[in-house]
């Protein structure tokens, strides 16, 4: 066994589903098309400031008028299942209300064609586009947008409740309550520890309702998820007793504040005694923790990186290398007094750590605290600097060593944990295209597809050759190793 998980030709059974993740408002473009009303991701990218190069998804990848060629590229890469988000303005463009006929047709017409070239559709309600609408009636920092959520999951749930294998509620709703309400990088670009709080009570709410509505309506027999971005956090070596509680301070807010109630019924003690000072979290009501706890049939990982902590003894300036744009508030409450420190690389083009061993321990982690849950990789990848070359007969090629070793190195990962016992069910890929990423907008590149933005053309990059290799042989293939 390698140390620097560099491994080929280790197989994933049948079974185990290999594919990839996009979002709608980092693909589709389209923004004032067929009602579509505008999101809190339209608002914000809007606000000078905001975005790097004031980009916004107007455009994006146009993804809502080719959807149908990404869906012929899905195909040729052997792609076996695809994670999309669906835009909740496209459907109800304020939030509430009836459903738009031209938002359910552009989904059900995308199941549809995934379908039919044999793909699985893994669907994510929301992936950060909420109503702007909702955000004006205070957002994810009010109970009611909980509310609306499960209407809208319903109407999502009526119309393509017969074709969806799985259904994920949020995606990372660390990043919309944490960095949405609290440091103010995403939008809504608010910055209270009060409201990150309130948003991530009422973001686990929104979850339990909108499981319990699909439930009620749908026809086939799916799996039910949530996506999280839990943290794989360490202490600096060396920093005692103070490091280890620094650690658990973050833990209590990045992951058990999820997990606690998603996967154990209730907030964790700490949590509530070291937000003391903010909140006596009196939002959480009467019976919301049974609605939220709900069986999951496959937890959703996201992994990147780690994060590396200690206590702050204010000596010298506050490191915070968080991983995360610092856009003034902070994504941390109540914890003014942790640091975040600089990380050994390689790095990806985000500064993020390269560590396949992170993964691992998340994997193993889970599987301890939580052995009878399936688990599924619903994001993994990395931003590179990609350049794009030109073969002899003209051909554009994109050599992406650098995203190829990443991937083989987290798929390494991801198979030691399936060795090592952790029921994990699959691998989403992130992402399908270069896209629309946050506050960076188009500059950082995550795709195994090349998108070319002045012509919109598409290109596999070497990494999707290798991907698709991977999917055809289920062995993870050597770096060198392209499907033709
Ligand atoms: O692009 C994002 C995605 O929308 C959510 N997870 C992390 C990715 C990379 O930052």
């Amino acid at each position: 066994m390698s140390d620097d998980y560099r491994e080929t030709g280790l197989t994933f059974p049948p079974g185990f589903v290999i594919g990839s993740a996009t979002a709608s408002y980092q693909i589709e473009g389209a923004h004032d098309e067929d009602g579509r009303g505008p999101s809190i991701w339209d608002t914000f990218s809007r606000t000078p400031g905001k975005v790097w190069n004031g980009d916004t998804g107007d455009v994006a990848d146009d993804h809502y008028h080719r959807w149908e060629a990404d869906l012929d590229l899905m195909q040729q890469l052997g792609l076996e299942s695809y994670r999309f988000s669906i835009a909740w303005p496209r459907i109800q463009p304020t939030g509430r209300g009836p459903a738009l006929a031209e938002g359910i047709a552009f989904y059900s017409r995308l199941v549809d064609g995934l379908l039919a070239r044999g793909i699985t559709p893994i669907a994510t309600l929301y992936h950060w586009d909420l109503p702007q609408a909702l955000e004006d009636e205070g957002g994810w920092t009010v109970r009611s947008t909980a509310l609306a959520f499960a209407d809208y999951a319903r109407i999502m749930g009526e119309a393509l409740g017969d074709r969806i294998a799985v259904w994920t509620t949020l995606n990372e709703p660390w990043c919309s309550a944490y960095l949405g309400y609290g440091s103010g990088a995403h939008a809504p670009g608010r910055t209270t520890a009060l409201g990150a709080l309130q948003a991530v009570h009422h973001l686990n709410l929104a979850h339990g309702l909108a499981i319990e509505a699909l439930r009620e309506v749908v026809t086939n027999d799916p799996q039910y998820s949530i996506t999280l971005n839990l943290h794989v956090l360490r202490a600096e070596a060396g920093s005692g007793e103070s490091g280890a509680d620094a650690l658990r301070q973050i833990d209590a807010l990045a992951n058990r504040a999820f997990t606690g109630p998603l996967l154990h019924g209730a907030y964790p003690v700490d949590l509530l005694a070291d937000t003391a000072g903010i909140t006596d979290w009196s939002f959480v009501l009467d019976g919301d923790l049974e609605r939220i706890r709900q069986p999951l049939d496959v937890l959703g990982v996201n992994y990147y990186a780690t994060t590396l902590v200690r206590r702050w003894d204010g000596s010298s300036p506050r490191l915070m290398a968080d991983g995360h744009k610092d856009m003034g508030g902070s994504p941390w409450p109540g914890a003014d007094d942790v640091e975040f420190l600089p990380q050994e690389g390689p790095y990806t083009a985000m500064g993020w750590n390269i560590d396949p061993s992170g993964l691992y321990e998340l994997l193993l982690a889970l599987r301890d605290e939580f052995p009878e849950q399936p688990l599924m990789i619903t994001e993994n990848g990395a931003a590179f600097d990609d350049v794009v070359t030109t073969d002899a007969d003209g051909t554009p090629r994109v050599h992406d060593p650098l995203r190829v070793d990443y991937l083989q190195r987290h798929f390494t990962a991801a198979h030691r944990a399936r060795e090592a016992g952790v029921d994990l069910r699959g691998y989403q890929v992130w992402s399908l295209l270069d896209n629309f990423e946050w506050g960076y907008g188009y500059s950082k590149r995550f795709g195994i597809v090349r998108v070319d933005y002045d012509t919109q053309e598409r290109t596999p990059k070497d990494s999707a050759l290798w991907l698709k290799r991977l999917i055809e042989t289920r062995a993870i293939p050597a770096p060198d190793d392209l499907a033709g």
